[in-house]
């Protein structure tokens, strides 16, 4: 009994770990909206999100591509990133 609980516990955790690889596996920093290509319309996005969280929500995908300084918030300090990208992103690469 205690080796199929075991075994049990086990396949949870590697369920489990290959779901967060796959979530974050897929994420491109700075894209939003999720098509692939970071541009303006992401900008706009994280811009709505901050001044109203509440009407404008985020998927756990988007907070994941957003957090570009990666801190624990999703803030003005990432806005101030991708604007800077997009301005020009020879110069501001996002990694
Ligand atoms: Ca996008
Ligand atoms: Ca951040």
């Amino acid at each position: 009994m205690k080796k199929r609980l075991f075994c049990l516990a086990l396949l949870c955790a590697f369920a489990a770990l290959l779901a967060v690889h796959a979530a974050t596996a897929s994420v491109i920093p700075g894209d939003l909206t999720g098509d692939g290509n970071v541009t303006r319309k992401d900008l706009a996005m994280l811009s709505k999100y901050l001044r109203n969280k509440e009407a404008n929500p985020l998927s756990e995908k988007a907070l994941l591509a957003v957090n570009l300084n990666g801190d624990k918030d999703v803030n003005r300090k990432d806005l101030a990133i991708l604007s800077k990208h997009l301005r020009n992103p020879e110069l501001y690469p996002l990694s």
